[in-house]
């Protein structure tokens, strides 16, 4: 089936039912006392690790006990501008899209008790000539990258509004995230300096993370539908690992990430105390080191000459440059 993506015609805005809420609402929760949620890199996970997570995501795209599914109506979440306003375009979008990703992990939860939502550390892939042959686009990891998705665990998923299969078109546009892009990041030391609306679009996060979304394609490439594919959550991790490196860089030089929000934060949903969206929750909350409490990213895979491990049989260590890459190419 060929989608038509002319999106202006679709109307986002699925009417949320009382059940809906209430659902929601067991998502907005920290982890409990003394959880140890770790948060890998999409390769390092043992194949049971991957198994169970893509296993979650697909009980959730399965369970109607909510309007669509309850994998979509988070989706769905990101898509509505009555949920998402504080979402893009700002200086709110990692701490909206934060919250967010612990929304989904705590969904994710309620099918497979330890699952944690894997990050993709597109910097590998980005250093690749072939980029397409990556292992993330097997039927191991996130399954076939070139058209409908026919092969993986999300194979011949349906998504909602009539926008047909997932599907990608992954290296037709856009960008990954590579080694470049993240150094300009971290060589900044406030919000501001990564954020719409006054980063330089080299070293703006929400920029440079727009462009992998391109890279994707398919459901991906717009903001209404990109949250159906679960590449987003991976995608998501990631920026939100490299802003939480971000953020203790900031901690390490004196600046306290949880108040330096911009004063010239752009449009009116990003004002500091503007609605996110996501519970009685306003932008300026999402700065607050309480999301990542009992979160813990792992390093990405590093190696040297004297530690070759990169920690995955995917992925091999290139001793010219003391980086792990991917083990095909
Ligand atoms: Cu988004």
């Amino acid at each position: 089936m060929v989608v038509n993506l002319t999106t202006s015609e679709i109307d986002y805005e699925v009417a949320i039912t009382e059940t809906d809420l209430q659902w929601l609402g067991t998502l907005l929760v920290l982890p409990r006392e003394g959880e140890v949620r770790i948060r890998k890199e999409y390769r390092q996970m043992t194949d049971k690790e991957r198994e169970q997570f893509h296993k979650a995501v697909n009980l959730l795209k399965e369970d109607k006990n909510v309007t669509l599914n309850k994998f979509d109506i988070l989706g769905n979440v990101h898509a509505r501008w009555s949920t998402a306003a504080a979402a893009h375009n700002g200086p709110g979008f990692l701490g909206w899209h934060r919250v967010f990703l612990l929304m989904m992990e705590n969904a994710l939860r309620q099918k497979s008790e330890n699952v944690t939502i894997p990050y993709w550390d597109t910097t590998l892939d980005a250093g690749m000539s072939k980029p397409y042959y990556s292992v993330i686009w097997s039927e191991q990891f996130l399954g076939t990258g070139g058209g409908v998705v026919t092969k993986g665990p999300f194979k011949n998923w349906t998504t909602p509004h009539g926008l047909g299969k997932l599907r990608r078109m992954i290296y037709a546009q856009g960008k990954l995230m590579n080694h470049k892009d993240i150094k300009r990041i971290m060589k900044k030391r406030h919000l501001n300096d990564i954020s719409f609306p006054n980063a330089n679009p080299k070293n703006n996060i929400e920029e440079i993370h727009n462009q992998a979304h391109q890279w994707v394609g398919g459901q991906m490439r717009k903001i209404e539908h990109s949250a159906y594919d679960p590449s987003f959550y991976v995608l998501h991790s990631f920026v939100d690992f490299l802003w939480e490196e971000f953020r203790n860089l900031q901690k390490r030089d004196g600046v306290n990430p949880n108040m330096d929000y911009p004063k010239d934060y752009g449009i009116a949903s990003h004002s500091p105390l503007a609605p996110m969206g996501l519970g009685k929750l306003v932008v300026m909350d999402g700065l607050s080191d309480i999301w990542l409490q009992g979160i813990q990213y792992s390093p990405r895979p590093q190696c040297n000459a004297t530690h070759t491990d990169c920690g995955s049989r995917y992925l091999k260590c290139i001793s010219s440059n003391g980086r792990c890459s991917l083990a095909v190419e």
